[in-house]
C-alpha cells in the first residue's frame, strides 16, 4: 500500500440483490461471498472484504455488506469505521426499503460522501433509479453500470477515486491515539489459532503487542498482524486488520468483542450520555443501540436540546466521540444516531447542573466522566490507594460480571474463575444476588438507580415492571429486587409492590 495516502476503507450499501457484491467483484476480482450458504443462496450474510486499487495506484479497503432486512445489525456493524460509501441501486428495481435504511444509517454514523451506482443497466434505464438515488443522497456522484457486461465498472472506480481524495479519514485524528480494535470476524486458522478482523479504529497494532480483550478484560498478545492478507510490521489506523492472537481460544472471542491497548481506557459501559439527532417523542422508548460490532437493548432518556441518556441493558464498549446509530426493536427501524459525550455517565435527569455540564462538554469544554479501569475502580475512595492489585484472573471475572448485566452468574457458570469471587466481593467488584448468583456492582446500581427512578415516577414498582425495564427473565428481576430488598434500598409491600425504605 504507498506509504503517501492515508488508509480508507469504502463501505458498500443498498437493498438485497441489487448487485455490492457483483460490483465488488468487477472492481477487485475478489468474490466476497464466501460461505456455503451465500453461495448457495445467492445472499450475502456477512460481512465480504476486499482491497480495491484505484486507477491511479491508490489501494483502499472495501467493506461489502448484506443487503437483507433481518442483517441491517451486521450492514451497521460494517459500516463502522467506513469513510466512504458505495451505494449501489439497481436499474430494474431503484430505490427500495434498506436503499432508505443503509443511506439513514450512513447519516447517523456521519458518513457523508460516497458515489451512488446505479447497476444492471443491460436490464433497464439507468434514469428512473437515478433520479430516485440522487433526491436520496444529494452531493453523491451518480454512476451508472453493468457488473455483467462491465459497461461503467471503470466510472464508478474512477469516481470513488475522486471521492477518495478529498474524503477526511475518519481515522485521522485518532492515529496517535491507544489501539482499539471493534472484532467484526473472529475464526481459526490451522496452525496459527485465533485470528480476529476489524478495521483499526485508532493507534497502531504490532507482533507483540499485549492487548485486552473487552469486555472480558483478558489479556491477549498479539502473535502477527495482517493487511489484506499481507503480513504487516505494523497497521495504522484506518487499515483492515487480521490479527493472530497467542492466549485466547476461538470460543473466547466472537463479534463486537473490542481488541484495545489497556492505555486507551476503554471499558465497558451501561450508560451513555449522547448528542443525538432523533425525535423528542422517542423519550422513554427501549431501542436497540449499535456501537462499533455490538448492539444491545437499551431505554432512551430525552435530556432536551438533542441530548439524550442511553441506559443500556447490556454492556457497549464506547469512548466518548464514539458514533451511536439508534434503530427501534419492532419493527427494525432506523431511528438516527449521534456522538456519545460521556462515555460511563451516572444515571441522571434533566437536572439543570447536568444539563449544563453536557452543553460544556459538547462544546468540548469539559472533561468527560473518566474511565476507570476496573483493576484500579476496584476499590473507590480513599481505601483505593492500599488496596492489593487485582489478579489478571478476577479483572477477567469481572468483566464477565460486567458483560453479563442485569443476568446474574451462578457460581457453576464461572467454572475455574470462581475462585477470584471472593477477591472481587472484597473489592466491592462484584454482589451477591440472593443464595447463588453474581453480578457486577456498576449492574446493581443501575438497577438500583432505574428502580429508583420509576418508584420516583409512579409511586411503586412491580417485578414485572423491573423486568420489562431491565429486558432480563422474571427470574433474574425477582433475584435483583429481593436484593435490593435486603441491601434496604427497597421495601416490600403486603401486595408485593416494591417502594423506596428511604425516601431520595
Ligand atoms: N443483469 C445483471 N445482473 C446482475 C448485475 N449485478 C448483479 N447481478 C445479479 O443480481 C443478483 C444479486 O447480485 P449480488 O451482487 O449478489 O447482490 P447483493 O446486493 O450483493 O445482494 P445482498 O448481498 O444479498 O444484499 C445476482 O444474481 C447477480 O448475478 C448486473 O449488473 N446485471
Ligand atoms: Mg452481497
Amino acid at each position: 500500500m504507498s506509504v503517501e495516502h492515508a488508509a480508507l476503507t469504502l463501505g458498500t450499501a443498498g437493498h438485497i440483490d441489487h448487485g455490492k457484491t457483483a460490483l465488488v467483484r468487477a472492481l477487485t476480482g475478489v468474490d466476497t461471498d464466501r460461505l456455503p450458504q451465500e453461495k448457495a443462496r445467492g445472499l450475502s450474510i456477512e460481512l465480504g472484504f476486499a482491497p480495491l486499487v484505484l486507477p491511479g495506484g491508490r489501494q483502499v479497503s472495501v467493506v461489502d455488506v448484506p443487503g437483507h432486512e433481518r442483517f441491517v445489525r451486521t450492514m451497521v456493524a460494517g459500516a463502522t469505521g467506513i469513510d466512504f460509501h458505495l451505494m449501489v441501486v439497481a436499474a430494474d428495481d431503484g430505490v427500495m426499503p434498506q436503499t432508505l435504511e443503509h443511506a439513514e444509517v450512513l447519516a447517523a454514523l456521519g458518513i457523508e460522501q460516497g458515489v451512488v451506482a446505479i447497476t444492471k443497466c443491460d436490464r433497464a434505464s439507468p434514469r428512473r433509479a437515478a433520479a430516485e438515488a440522487a433526491e436520496l443522497l444529494p452531493g453523491a456522484e451518480v454512476v451508472a453500470c453493468s457488473a455483467r457486461t462491465g459497461d461503467g465498472v471503470a466510472a464508478v472506480a474512477a469516481a470513488l477515486e475522486r471521492i477518495a481524495e478529498r474524503v477526511r479519514p475518519s481515522a485521522e485524528g485518532r492515529r496517535d491515539g491507544a489501539a482499539v480494535l471493534h472484532v467484526d470476524r473472529a475464526f481459526t486458522i490451522h496452525g496459527a489459532g485465533t485470528v480476529v478482523t476489524g478495521t483499526l479504529w485508532s493507534g497502531t497494532l504490532a507482533t507483540g503487542d499485549t492487548l485486552a480483550l473487552l469486555p472480558a478484560q483478558r489479556p491477549v498478545r498479539v502473535r502477527s498482524v495482517q493487511v489484506h492478507d499481507q503480513p504487516a510490521e505494523r497497521a495504522h489506523a484506518g487499515q483492515r486488520v487480521a490479527v493472530n492472537l497467542a492466549g485466547i481460544a476461538l470460543h473466547d472471542v466472537a463479534r463486537g468483542d473490542a481488541l484495545a491497548d489497556p492505555a486507551a481506557g476503554l471499558a465497558p459501559t451501561l450508560v451513555i450520555d449522547a448528542v443525538l439527532d432523533l425525535r423528542d417523542d422517542l423519550h422513554g422508548r427501549r431501542v436497540m443501540a449499535h456501537h462499533g460490532t455490538r448492539a444491545v437493548p437499551a431505554r432512551l432518556a430525552a435530556l432536551g436540546a438533542g441530548l439524550w441518556q442511553v441506559r443500556l441493558e447490556a454492556s457497549l464498549l464506547a469512548a466518548v466521540g464514539d458514533r451511536l446509530v439508534v434503530r427501534s426493536v419492532a419493527p427494525p427501524d432506523t431511528l438516527g444516531g449521534g456522538t456519545v459525550l460521556d462515555a460511563r455517565a451516572a444515571r441522571h435527569g434533566r437536572r439543570p447542573e447536568v444539563l449544563a455540564r453536557l452543553e460544556r462538554l459538547r462544546r468540548g469544554e469539559a472533561e468527560p466522566s473518566p474511565v476507570a479501569p476496573l483493576a484500579t475502580a476496584a476499590a473507590p475512595g480513599p481505601a483505593a490507594a492500599a488496596a492489593p492489585a487485582l489478579e489478571p484472573g478476577a479483572i477477567e471475572l469481572a468483566g464477565r460480571l460486567l458483560a453479563a448485566g442485569y443476568e446474574p452468574l451462578a457460581r457453576s457458570e464461572l467454572e475455574a474463575a470462581v475462585g477470584h469471587l471472593p477477591a472481587l466481593i472484597q473489592a466491592g467488584v462484584a454482589v451477591r444476588i440472593g443464595r447463588d448468583l453474581y453480578a457486577h456492582s456498576d449492574a446493581v446500581a443501575v438497577v438500583a438507580d432505574r428502580a429508583g427512578a420509576i418508584i420516583a415516577d409512579e409511586g411503586a414498582i412491580t417485578l414485572a415492571r423491573l423486568r420489562d425495564e431491565l429486558g432480563t427473565s422474571r427470574k433474574y428481576a425477582q433475584a435483583l429486587l429481593e436484593h435490593l430488598d435486603q441491601a434496604r434500598y427497597t421495601k416490600r409491600l403486603p401486595d408485593d409492590r416494591r417502594v423506596l425504605r428511604r425516601r431520595p
